[in-house]
């Protein structure tokens, strides 16, 4: 059997954990390799493993990726997440896309000064609610079907799972005005529920995206001061 893949970062959300969520919907164990510190990152540099000199970085295939799309897109291919022809995959992009941007913004806030920080949590959340939910949920409406693109799950789903949870954290009413993307965060317990029953794995030591949900898996906490002070010094910004 291939290698897992091997994660470069930081122990935080930050870049990478669009990609961690990725590969455990996809039911892919991954191992990470966390930067500690910048002479961590100055090693990788120096190994001349970072074609930019940025993280994140995977290593899979043989090959050392780097650019998170990149990286996702590759998964995305390999796990059969990225639809059926060139019309799906349009459609992926550009949901993805979009929740690509509000994710930036989620990434980027707890870094900001204090005073900046609160006035974006309020621009974030009112993209969230006036721009980016009610599109998504007028695609369910449109078509009826669990998953936004072709009836099957693909990143866009995942990113958008990924973000619903994120956008919770900071506000658990934020879905109230969307029934049908409440059922997508819902429905995914359902898939992996029978992903699990089909595996004949027993649901107590489930797969990696039950865990995943959960504390102690590889999914990161919130990003705290403590992870921020962290993250700035390994980074210098
Ligand atoms: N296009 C940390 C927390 C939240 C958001 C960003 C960064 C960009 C990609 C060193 N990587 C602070 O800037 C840390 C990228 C990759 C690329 C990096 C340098 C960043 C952060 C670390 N910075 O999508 O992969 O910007 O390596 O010399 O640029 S993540």
């Amino acid at each position: 059997m291939a290698e897992k893949p091997l994660f470069h970062y930081d122990e935080a959300r930050g870049r990478m954990e669009s990609v961690r969520w990725l590969l455990a919907a996809a039911g892919v164990e991954y191992e990470e390799k966390f930067i500690h510190t910048n002479e961590d990152l100055e090693k990788l540099r120096s190994d001349g493993v970072l074609m930019f000199q940025q993280v994140p970085m995977v290593e899979v295939d043989g090959m050392k990726l780097v650019q998170t799309r990149a990286i996702m897109n590759y998964f995305s291919s390999k796990y059969n997440l990225y639809g059926k022809d060139m019309k799906e995959r349009a459609l992926i992009d550009m949901y993805s896309e979009g929740l690509a941007d509000l994710n930036e913004m989620f990434i980027l806030y707890p870094y900001d000064p204090p005073g900046v920080k609160e006035a974006n949590i309020a621009l974030m959340k009112e993209k969230a609610t006036n721009r980016y939910f009610p599109a998504f949920e007028k695609v369910f409406e449109s078509h009826g079907q669990d998953y936004l693109v072709g009836n099957k799950l693909s990143k866009a789903d995942i990113h958008l799972v990924e973000m619903i949870y994120n956008m919770e954290e900071l506000d658990t009413n934020i879905l109230a005005n969307f029934p049908l993307l409440q059922a997508v965060g819902s429905f995914f317990f359902f898939f992996f529920f029978f992903l699990t029953a089909g595996s004949e794995t027993r649901i107590s030591d489930m797969p990696t995206i039950k865990k995943f949900l959960q504390p102690g898996s590889q999914r990161q906490p919130p990003v705290d001061e403590k992870s921020i002070q962290k993250t700035r010094k390994i980074f210098k910004f």
